[in-house]
């Protein structure tokens, strides 16, 4: 019996001496309260092991992960491994457009013979300013030298539905000696209209070649479209 268990008999005590007062000294049935003082016993010995018990409820679910990326990693390198090659390969052959071509509106193509790539510029530009912009990107204006590369300017030149560009020949250096603009001098080769050059105003000393692909001889000054050209093997 523990302690707080004695507490009802303590009051049922006091309460009985109470009433045995109150009736003078009526006998009353009584229920004899003892006290008992539990002491602990000896430490018993340890009890058999018990059986294994059920399994515990699963756990409570984890974080969310970050969000991967299915992966078949293997053949993806290989395929951007053959990506790269090809586009290496690209590379090397646009360089020739990249540096030619400043932007697609600007010209009209390009057209090829056995040994040259011509180059319709259709940027106005002076004589001089077309030759350097045709030098930057590893040519010069173009110089017909004989009647094929002749012809193929000039079929260029009406394709693009023009009448007149620049081409590489003048007399700047020295008056009515027509060189072309590498300085190569004139062979057999020329196509001159009838009646040109006639340096006209003495102020002639470029040309431009016509639609049908004869030649007169010009001022510098003015700005008009022009065509390079380029050597097949450095294209
Ligand atoms: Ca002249
Ligand atoms: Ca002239």
């Amino acid at each position: 019996m523990r302690a707080e268990e004695l507490m009802p008999c303590v009051l049922i005590t006091l309460l009985g001496l109470t009433l045995m007062e109150s009736t003078h000294g009526q006998h009353m049935s009584d229920e004899p309260c003892s006290v008992q003082i539990l002491v602990p016993g000896l430490k018993g010995e340890p009890g058999e092991k018990g059986e294994k018990g059920a399994p515990g409820r699963p756990g409570r679910l984890g974080p969310l992960g970050e969000m991967g990326v299915p992966c078949e990693c293997t053949p993806l390198r290989k395929m951007i491994g053959e990506m790269d090659i090809l586009v290496a390969q690209l590379s090397n052959e646009m360089k020739f457009i990249k540096t030619a071509l400043p932007s697609p509106a600007a010209v009209a193509g390009i057209k090829e013979t056995d040994s040259k790539v011509y180059l319709l510029v259709k940027e106005e530009k002076r004589y001089t300013d077309a030759e350097v912009y045709c030098q930057g990107r590893g040519g010069h204006l173009a110089m017909p030298k004989d009647e094929g590369a002749n012809a193929a300017i000039a079929g260029y030149i009406t394709e693009a539905g023009l009448s007149r560009v620049y081409i590489g020949i003048n007399d700047i250096d020295r008056e009515g000696h027509f060189t072309y603009v590498d300085r190569s001098p004139m062979s057999t080769f020329s196509k001159w209209r009838e009646g040109e050059p006639n340096n006209a105003y003495r102020d002639e000393d470029c040309a431009e070649m016509m639609a049908a692909g004869d030649w007169t001889d010009v001022a510098c000054h003015p700005t008009m479209y022009f065509v390079c050209e380029f050597d097949k093997d450095i294209v």
